[in-house]
């Protein structure tokens, strides 16, 4: 049996159903002891780089927001094109373009002066040192809900070698040196499916402090190319592929952490729709990660989802969300 099946998350997901007084069902989730009135959470990497843009997306109906990934220094990132659409979703190759830590505190103040929805600060770094470095910098300047360890961003092989996510000894040792300068906040690391076994990733992640895993980082990477000009499309060629293409993939991840770890997982990955977040919570995701579907749903996707799953709630005469999360494990 799996470490997690015997706690009171999985007794939840049995089905509990409301006998008494009809509740109003609520959406409103704990994660790693932060309340999100919502569990859809603005992923990293789409509309994150500015207070204005994580407050339009907040005012959409987001639980709470998450920032760019930044780092130490500003950082230019691939040049253009670096964003393709495709039929099934996108490809990026990015390249983790950031203005910096400090500018990034300012942004993220600016947000906090005017929002109270939780601000989660993504963070990534070049080696195991600078993301300590980097939590302990950008820490000292604000104090965002949760803190994402970036350790799976796909598109940097050539400078960065392969992600840290693919090796759980180091994803181990980097959240236990993040969680060391993290003054009490908690720490979610950003995980990949390009690793021999997510669940040994998690369960190292888990060992070593982390307070929560979102899952997953964009697949691939991946390569189009242009038929007529018989090149790449990608200035950088390959990038990070994300969308509905990757939303089996996604649910299939939260299904493994959820069966190999105690802590909340953030499911991302693939949701277009409002009936993939319920996949995701069905599979045992606490809070659920929109990003690339703000692309094709715009920011309606926010409040569409919200009401789709307060709708189920309804119907089904559950009070929140904890009688769904893992429900499909049976
Ligand atoms: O900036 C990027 O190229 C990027 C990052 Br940091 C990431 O984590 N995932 C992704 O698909 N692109």
């Amino acid at each position: 049996m799996s470490p997690h099946l015997s706690t009171d998350r999985h007794r939840a997901a049995a089905g509990d159903r409301v006998t008494g007084p009809p509740t109003p069902p609520s959406l409103a989730v704990r994660l790693a002891g932060v309340t999100l009135a919502s569990p859809l959470v603005l992923a990293s990497g789409v509309m994150g780089l500015s207070a204005s843009s994580l407050e339009r997306v907040a005012a959409a109906g987001a639980g709470a927001v998450t920032t760019k990934s930044c780092g130490l220094e500003e950082r230019q990132g691939h040049p253009c094109p670096a964003i393709l659409p495709f039929a099934h979703g996108l490809l990026n190759a990015v390249g983790l373009a950031n203005p910096g830590l400090d500018e990034m505190a300012a942004e993220i103040a600016a947000f906090q002066a005017r929002t109270p929805v939780p601000l989660i600060a993504s963070i990534f770094a070049k080696n195991e040192a600078g993301f300590a470095e980097a939590a302990g910098r950008l820490l000292e300047r604000v104090t965002p809900a949760l803190l994402e360890v970036n350790v799976s961003c796909p598109n940097v092989a050539s400078e960065f070698g392969q992600p840290f996510a693919a090796d759980a000894d180091a994803c181990g040792r980097i959240t236990a040196a993040v969680k060391a300068r993290a003054r009490g906040i908690p720490v979610a690391v950003k995980l990949s499916l390009q690793c021999p076994s997510l669940a040994h990733v998690g369960r190292a992640c888990q060992d070593a402090g982390a307070d929560a895993l979102t899952a997953i980082n964009s697949v691939g990477p991946g390569m189009l190319i242009d038929i007529d000009v018989r090149r790449p499309i990608l200035a950088n060629q390959v990038g990070g592929l994300s969308g509905a293409a990757i939303l089996p993939l996604a649910v299939r991840a939260v299904w493994d952490l959820f069966q190999a770890v105690t802590i909340p997982i953030i499911g991302t990955g693939g949701v277009t729709r409002p009936e993939d977040a319920l996949q995701l919570i069905l599979a045992g995701a606490t809070a659920v990660g929109i990003g690339t579907g703000i692309y094709t749903g715009g920011l309606e996707l926010f409040a569409a989802t919200n009401a789709f799953l307060a709708d189920r709630l309804a119907h089904g005469g559950l009070p929140s969300l904890d009688a769904l999360r893992g429900a499909a494990h049976g």
